[in-house]
């Protein structure tokens, strides 16, 4: 009995070395939406289908005894392409030296579509291969402005996008797709480490459901600061007043002086001319 359970275990892990260690698919439904190809991750990718890199260092090459690198990897589509992110992290992010080296740090996706197998390099800084027949190494023409890359903002990676003219555009339509990632850690790109895989594992399907724009928040237009209230004029001291005059003394009679006075010289002047008349 003891025996049976031995060669049950036995079998047991050796069917699980059997078993690849994959990316985890998080989603296959490839919401529709339309990013912007620039090389900055859409909000609206991460509301659909995705899968992680898994697999790490499947194959090294040079004195690389393996690296942390991580990705994830997003699709989206329209009436005109399946876009594709890839979402990379690379502490060591290095030019690329040569046209159409696969040994670049750069992003791998492996694609069965219908009958067609294909494959797309993507390195950080623009070094863009779409192949086909069966192993991806035959070059298919591909429009520059539809793929972008640039490196993340806080230096720790790289994103890059494509646009894929893919035929038949539609809800319920599937392709096959897998994520593979290269990361080289020296500049002469002779050594490095792959991770991923080139099984095309995962199926997707075109949803019918659109990805929601994030909401824009705008800041609330800035409000004219209440203006300040005028300073209260300092109130005018208040006016001393002036003591009020003295009361003039009643003038004199003058009214009646000044008629005394006319009646006088009235009197004196008929005097002199009766004076005069004598
Ligand atoms: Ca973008
Ligand atoms: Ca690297």
């Amino acid at each position: 009995m003891k025996r049976l359970l031995a060669i049950t275990v036995a079998a047991m892990l050796f069917a699980a070395l059997l078993i690849p260690s994959f990316a985890e698919q998080i989603s296959g439904d490839v919401l529709k939406g339309t990013p912007i190809l620039d090389g900055v991750l859409d909000e609206i990718y991460t509301q659909s289908a995705s899968a992680t890199l898994d697999n790490p260092n499947f194959y090294m090459w040079g004195d690389c005894e393996g690296t942390d690198t991580t990705g994830t990897v997003y699709y989206l589509w329209d009436e005109n392409y399946l876009y594709v992110a890839v979402d990379v992290t690379d502490s060591t992010i290095l030019p690329s030296i040569d046209e159409g080296v696969w040994q670049h740090d750069c992003a791998e996706l492996w694609f069965t579509d219908e009958d067609l197998v294909f494959k797309i390099h993507a390195s950080w800084d623009g070094d863009f291969f779409l192949g086909g027949d069966g192993d991806g190494d035959t070059p298919f023409d591909f429009d520059k402005s539809k793929h972008a890359e640039a490196k993340k903002p806080d230096g720790t990676g790289y994103i890059v996008e494509v646009a894929l003219p893919m035929n038949n555009l539609a809800a319920g339509r599937t392709f096959d797709s897998s994520l593979q990632i290269n990361d080289i850690i020296t500049e002469d790109y002779q050594n490095g480490t792959a991770s991923g895989s080139q099984a095309r594992e995962f199926t997707y399907t075109l949803s019918a459901k659109e990805a929601t724009p994030p909401v824009i928040e705008t800041e609330p237009p800035e409000t004219e600061p209440p203006a300040p209230e005028p300073a209260p004029e300092p109130e005018a001291p208040a006016p001393i007043a002036e003591p009020a005059p003295e009361a003039a003394a009643p003038a004199a009679q003058t009214g009646n002086s000044a008629a005394i006075v006319i009646l006088a010289i009235a009197a004196a002047a008929g005097c002199a001319v009766i004076a005069k008349k004598r």
